[in-house]
């Protein structure tokens, strides 16, 4: 018994000292007031769009990568070309060593001009063999662009694809290469129009040789897509940059004709790929419902979802919000979920698309398991042998009253004809 008590005043005195530490309640609610607006809502307090920054969103990520030299340590030689003469310098890259050493890790790291750090394959993983580079985003988002800045020449051929799923399946986005045909079975530059707006492309642009060093592919995924500029009309676009996932498949090396020649080891040595820097620019994706994305309490990214909205993408209405059907946001209309209106009788709703087509649109809700013998689709009328108690709001818990025995039939045949009236209404 004395532990006890002794226990208890010990976490009294501490909840005081910790209080007292934090300086009582009147700083955190100064806090709380200068913390800036919230942008999913305007000076009235009124839902509008709102979305995420635009960031790197592989800054700092892994990147799986099927060939990374260095293990065991090997020879590479680079290229230079000063007018007709070509030399190679030849190092050594070992991932034992800090300093020579060229990890997946370099892909996503800070990119310095001053001192460019690469990620580099093993020399001459030839077509038909390939060289991919994986990233995961942990979630969806709506990818504007994917950018390489290489080290090596760029590829001969290369390409580009993302996944929906986490990974589970692939579609291409993009594909370059010097002779689209042969490698991709696709036609060189292809018109996209409105009918094929989810298609991926191949282009022989951005696949020469040259430069040798600093080259750089960016692919945009919404250039030349007709109706970019009509993106929040545009479901098929909207589906389009969506993106839980990047691959980038290098297919095939260019080379200068050397690799089988009487030196073709030095030759072979100076064949890889290495890539300075990989972007993928975009915004996470939480349809118009969030401003930023943070970490859930299992580190998953998710959302921050506004307007009554739920889910990793704000891509649901939030329980009880069912009055009309999820809808993503747009600069015109912040299309937020709306509660059921169930008078405080109820707890849970669901939507009927019946009902909600009826009203012109405007409200689909219906209640369930209306309390304090309430019924109706709003729980707006007292349950059959319940009448209603006029001195009280619908919305009181006593509004509906067991029967008096002699009133009995009439109230309950009034109470269903008034709940009548309120479903033509
Ligand atoms: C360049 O970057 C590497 C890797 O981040 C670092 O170890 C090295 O110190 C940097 N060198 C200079 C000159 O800043
Ligand atoms: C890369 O090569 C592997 C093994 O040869 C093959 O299974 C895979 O389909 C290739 N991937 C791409 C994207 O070309
Ligand atoms: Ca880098």
């Amino acid at each position: 018994m004395i532990r006890i008590l002794e226990v208890w005043v010990t976490s009294v005195a501490i909840s005081l000292l910790v209080k007292g530490a934090l300086g009582g309640y009147g700083m955190s609610m100064f806090a709380a007031q200068s913390s800036p607006p919230d942008p999913c809502y305007d000076e009235n307090g009124n839902p509008r769009r709102c979305i995420p920054d635009f960031v790197n969103s592989a800054f700092g990520k892994d990147v799986r990568v099927s060939s990374t030299c260095g293990t065991p340590a090997s020879r590479y030689c680079v290229v230079t070309e000063k007018g007709e003469e070509r030399t190679r310098d030849c190092h050594t890259c070992d991932a034992g060593d800090p300093k020579k050493t060229h990890p997946p890790a370099y892909l996503t790291d800070l990119n310095n001009p001053h001192n460019l750090t690469c990620w580099q394959s093993e020399n001459y993983v030839q077509y038909p063999q390939n060289v991919t580079l994986t990233l995961s985003l942990g979630k969806k988002f709506e990818v504007t662009y994917v950018s390489l800045q290489f080290c090596s020449p760029r590829p001969e051929s290369m390409a580009i694809f993302k996944s929906m799923d986490y990974g589970k399946s692939w579609v291409p986005f993009q594909f370059y290469s010097t002779q689209c045909k042969k490698m991709y079975t696709k036609q060189n530059k292809a018109v996209i129009t409105k009918q094929n707006e989810q298609e991926a492309i191949c282009t022989d642009s951005h696949t020469d040789m040259h430069p040798l060093t600093g080259g750089l592919i960016a692919f945009s995924t919404l250039d030349g897509r007709p109706s970019a500029h009509d993106f929040d009309n545009s479901p098929v676009l909207q589906d389009w940059v969506t993106a839980t996932d990047i691959k980038v498949a290098f297919s095939r090396l260019h080379t200068f004709g050397d690799e089988n020649e009487d030196d073709s080891e030095l030759a072979r040595d100076s064949y890889f790929y290495a890539v300075s820097d990989l972007q993928v620019g975009g915004r996470c994706k939480c349809n118009g419902h969030a401003s930023k994305c943070v970490k859930d309490r299992e580190g998953n990214l998710v959302c921050e979802c506004k307007h009554n909205t739920a889910g990793p993408e704000c891509d649901r209405c939030k329980p009880f919000h069912y009055d009309r059907p999820w809808q993503r946001a747009t600069a015109r209309e912040a299309n937020e979920c709306v509660a059921c209106h169930c008078n405080l009788h109820a707890r849970r709703c669901r939507f009927n698309m019946e009902l909600y087509k009826l009203s012109g649109r405007r409200s689909g809700g219906v209640c369930l398991n209306c309390r304090h013998n309430t019924a109706g689709r709003h729980c707006h009328y007292c349950k059959e042998g319940f009448f209603r108690d006029m001195s009280k709001a619908i919305s009181h818990r006593r509004a509906c009253k067991g029967t008096v025995p002699e009133l009995g039939w009439a109230s309950a045949g009034c109470a269903a004809l008034n709940g009548f009236l309120w479903e033509k209404r």
